[in-house]
């Protein structure tokens, strides 16, 4: 198949799915089309079967707010129409799934239609779809999309809650490629983090947004230091509560046990030094980084909401809490870290997990067989009557 991919190119989960998404499509032989205002961030290497296009934007003095969707509405109709493209696929629905509809209407009235298929990824339903300005616009693109996907049962529930949705949702979890993402030899790196000490690392990575409360992390890593433990604190990632978790972390003293790396491409080398990590956010649709730590061999604790009790529970990696809960937090951390034989039956768990049920392959496949799906069914659609 020949498939258009948007997604947001900068740091978030939703950019790393698409990309990862696109990568394994290509390796199956799928000729993949990502357009995107800048290069995805992960998409690092030259790889056959994948190109890229990018959408740029008409800076005209009029426009105070330049209509980036429209931009990226013709950069679509362009590539599908010269590229040949099968089906146009959309990560995060404000205003990807808006401009793909737009153009696959476009592209019908010109020469033949080609059907969207939009994953919804969590804060295009949970935040920013339910602000009553894109309410409308959200509910049309989603009705109007060939296919949809969520990326947990808890977002499927939760879009069907939040909109008047009409269309079937198929859920469709996120993947990770775990013949490559696995934990690695990196004492050099814990040494040059730790010194010679013996010491734990608590590891947190997000986009600083408030949603994430990031002060809980380090609030329960206070608790935990002063609990007796020995430990580092790394928060990688950056984003508008930084400064904020910057103060809190010298309100409580604690500065010289926490590093803000800021954002960092090597996840896997981070993640292979940690002990623990760490996700206290209030509202999650899956949880791609526990999945990520997970992969590593790093035990987690996560809130008990949205679709990670989805990801955790069972998984015997890690334990869930109520968000906000900082004692039950600083609780489940302490069982992880003061107790190694409970440390590593969690690692080996959390390994074991991820491969058996989230690997790439298996995930791929699910994506490719609803490809097929949807244009089977939008080919019949468009059969000439009798
Ligand atoms: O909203 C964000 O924090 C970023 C967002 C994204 O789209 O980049 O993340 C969402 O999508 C990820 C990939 O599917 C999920 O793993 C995250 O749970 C989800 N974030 C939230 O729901 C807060």
């Amino acid at each position: 198949m020949r498939i258009g991919i948007t997604c947001y190119p900068v740091y978030g989960g939703s950019g790393v799915v698409a990309t990862e998404l696109g990568r394994a499509l290509a390796a199956r032989g799928h000729e993949i089309h990502f357009i995107a205002y800048s290069l995805p961030f992960r998409l690092n290497k030259v790889t056959e079967n994948i190109c890229f296009h990018e959408v740029s934007v008409n800076r005209y003095p009029l426009f105070d707010f330049p209509p980036y969707a429209l931009s990226l509405t013709s950069k679509m109709v362009d590539v599908a129409k010269h590229e040949g493209l099968d089906l146009l696929h959309v990560h995060y629905a404000i205003p990807h799934a808006t401009s793909a509809v737009l153009a696959r209407d476009i592209l019908e009235k010109q020469l033949r239609s080609i059907p969207v298929v939009t994953t919804l990824h969590g804060t295009d339903i949970t935040i920013v779809g339910q602000d009553a300005s894109y309410t409308p616009v959200v509910t049309y693109s989603i009705n109007a999309s060939d296919g949809v996907t969520a990326v947990s049962n808890f977002l499927r529930q939760e879009t069907y809650d939040a909109f008047d949705i009409e269309v079937p949702i198929k859920v469709i979890p996120n993947f990770i490629d775990t013949n490559n993402f696995y934990r690695l030899q990196k004492q050099h790196f814990k040494k040059a983090i730790c010194g010679e000490e013996d010491q734990k690392v608590v590891l947190h990575i997000s986009n600083f947004r408030r949603v994430k409360n990031v002060p809980h992390v380090v609030k329960t890593f206070h608790q935990i230091l002063q609990q007796g433990v020995s430990g580092k604190l790394l928060l990688v990632g950056d984003g508008p509560d930084r400064s904020n978790v910057e103060q809190l972390t010298r309100d409580l003293g604690i500065q010289d046990a926490v590093r803000f790396l800021g954002k960092q491409d090597p996840i896997q080398e981070i993640l292979s030094i940690a002990d623990l990590f760490l996700l206290t956010s209030g509202s999650e649709a899956f949880g791609l980084a526990p999945l990520e730590a997970m992969a590593c061999n790093v035990p987690v604790v996560c809130s008990d909401i949205g679709g990670l009790p989805e990801l955790v529970e069972g998984s015997g990696a890690g334990y869930l809490c109520p968000v906000g809960d900082i004692e039950a937090f600083s609780e489940a951390c302490m069982k992880i870290l003061t107790d190694d034989a409970l440390h590593s039956q969690m690692a080996k768990a959390a390994r074991e997990y991820v491969v058996r049920n989230y690997d790439t392959d298996a995930i791929v496949a699910q994506y490719e067989g609803y490809y097929e799906e949807v244009i089977a069914k939008a080919a019949a659609n468009n059969l000439p009557a009798g």
